[in-house]
């Protein structure tokens, strides 16, 4: 048996049933056999058990009460898994379905996202099964105050620094950041990133990982002779990452045609109209459903599902984990789909990635395309600890640069190693690269 396959085995035995974890980690695995089996120096070390086992996992109990004075009980996690190459880095997501293993699965991609940024951050996760929707805005803050409390202990903006995911955006770093300074009695602001300009978030954050996916996406079709001109583009999900990606995505002449949330999707043959979308969506915090009423051409169909069966040249699934199923995916292959741009965090089952590599797709993979949001978290650091701010055009240059190089990156790395189109396996290549050789040669255990 292999290396990579006891390291699995291994993997399987001490985290029984923790599916999405065991997901990432053989996605990651399957690409770099040929790295580690040609090195022993990577078993001797013991790097790949090193690398599956979190630095640390907090859980921890939430309470609160509600706005009808009901006392409320929630898990609250953060995993550190890793800060070989800087703090420990990575966003909050508050949603039902949060558990230990999708934690660990997000803050294990965490590690090896960061490391391709080019930036000094390590990897992290966390988050609460508290479910946001139908809740007032006190209760909101309420879980977030009460949330801090605990993980203001593990903090600190040389040790770990969250920022938002699904569920948290600027208003609820506001309120734990708030929280945590009342805490602390200090004012430290790279502690968390995604906060409001006005008391030291960075421009260009809350667009960043729309941006960066589309800046991925434009330079991935540029080396296949393509371009976002006149395609025809779907994207799943309606929040932070996919309304701007949408933004950045027409304003290269893209049409994009349908988006959705988790009870539908909306189909405007004529192009989504994106004020529109973000008055209901990031204004008045509503239902995709309500954009038929401003847009009586449009159509709504119920069930988030149906809009990969919608006739479009490239997917922008960005809403959340496993999204894109084999089915889906034989869908979008039969309608003509053949891009997959990956703004959510690991939206496509290993099944269907496989599928869609086997039949020619481009794939822009998560942890590569992604990773404009956390890079961009980064710039807002640095900036924190100059105490200088730059413009607009300074920071989205300075991502535009990051994803460019990101793309080189994982398109160099799939290329030594034989991958050729197969971008996914480039970025978990060259990112395996980093993070082992400083655990390896630089002393770092
Ligand atoms: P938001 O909370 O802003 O938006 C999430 C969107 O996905 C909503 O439209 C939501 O619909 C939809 N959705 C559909 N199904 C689900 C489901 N089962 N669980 C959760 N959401 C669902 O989150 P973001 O846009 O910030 O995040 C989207 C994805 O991008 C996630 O995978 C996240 O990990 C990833 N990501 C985010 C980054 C960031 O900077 N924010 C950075 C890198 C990756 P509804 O409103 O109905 O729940
Ligand atoms: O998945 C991600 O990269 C994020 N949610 C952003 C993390 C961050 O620290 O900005």
């Amino acid at each position: 048996m292999s290396y990579i396959s006891r390291a699995i085995e291994t993997a399987k035995s001490r985290n029984p049933g923790e599916i999405e974890f065991l997901q990432v980690v053989e996605e990651m695995f399957e690409s770099i056999h040929t790295v580690v089996e040609s090195n022993p120096k990577y078993e001797e070390n013991a790097i790949l058990e090193r690398m599956l086992e979190p630095d640390r996992q907090i859980l921890f109990r939430v309470t609160w009460v509600d706005d009808a004075g009901r006392v409320q009980v929630n898990r609250g996690y953060r995993v550190q898994f890793n800060n070989s190459i800087g703090p420990y880095k990575g966003g909050l997501r508050l949603h039902p379905s949060v558990n230990l293993s999708i934690m660990k699965s997000l803050a294990f991609e965490q590690v090896f996202k960061n490391s391709l940024t080019g930036l000094p951050i390590g990897g992290g996760k966390g988050g609460s099964d508290f479910d946001p929707k139908g809740k007032s805005e006190r209760e909101i803050m309420r879980f977030c105050q009460n949330f801090m409390i605990e993980l203001s202990r593990y903090l600190g903006h040389n040790l770990d620094v969250p920022a938002g995911d699904i569920g948290v955006g600027m208003r609820e770093i506001g309120y734990l950041f708030g929280q945590y300074k009342r805490i602390k009695n200090v004012f430290e602001p790279s502690v968390i990133t995604g906060k409001n300009i006005n008391y030291g978030g960075s421009l260009v954050r809350k667009e960043a990982t729309g941006y960066g996916l589309i800046y991925y996406v434009r330079e991935m079709l540029k080396d296949n002779g393509e371009s976002f001109e006149g395609k025809n583009v779907i994207i799943s999900g309606s929040g932070n990452v996919a309304i701007y990606a949408c933004e950045k995505a027409q304003q290269y002449g893209a049409n994009i045609i349908a988006m959705c949330d988790s009870d539908g999707y909306v189909y405007d043959k004529d192009g989504i109209d994106l004020e529109t979308m973000k008055r209901i969506k990031e204004r008045d915090r509503k239902r995709i459903s309500e954009y038929i009423i401003d847009h009586p051409n449009a159509e709504y169909y119920s069930g988030q599902k149906g809009i990969f069966s919608l006739k479009c040249d490239i997917a922008l699934p960005c809403a959340t984990q496993y999204d894109i199923g084999i089915e889906d995916a034989a869908k979008l292959k039969n309608n003509g789909c053949f891009v997959i741009g990956e703004g959510a965090n690991m939206p496509c089952t290993n099944e269907a990635t496989a599928y869609l590599l086997e039949n020619g797709f481009l794939i822009a993979a998560s942890k590569a395309a992604n990773a404009g949001g956390v890079a961009t978290s980064a710039l807002e650091m640095s900036q924190n600890n100059m105490g200088l701010y730059w413009d607009f055009s300074e920071v989205n240059e300075k991502l535009d640069h990051i994803m460019v190089n990101i793309f080189n990156t994982t398109k160099k790395a799939a290329t030594n190693y034989g991958f050729d189109k197969n971008y996914s396996a480039g970025a978990n290549i060259a990112s395996f690269l980093k993070i082992s050789d400083v655990m390896l040669n630089h002393g770092i255990f």
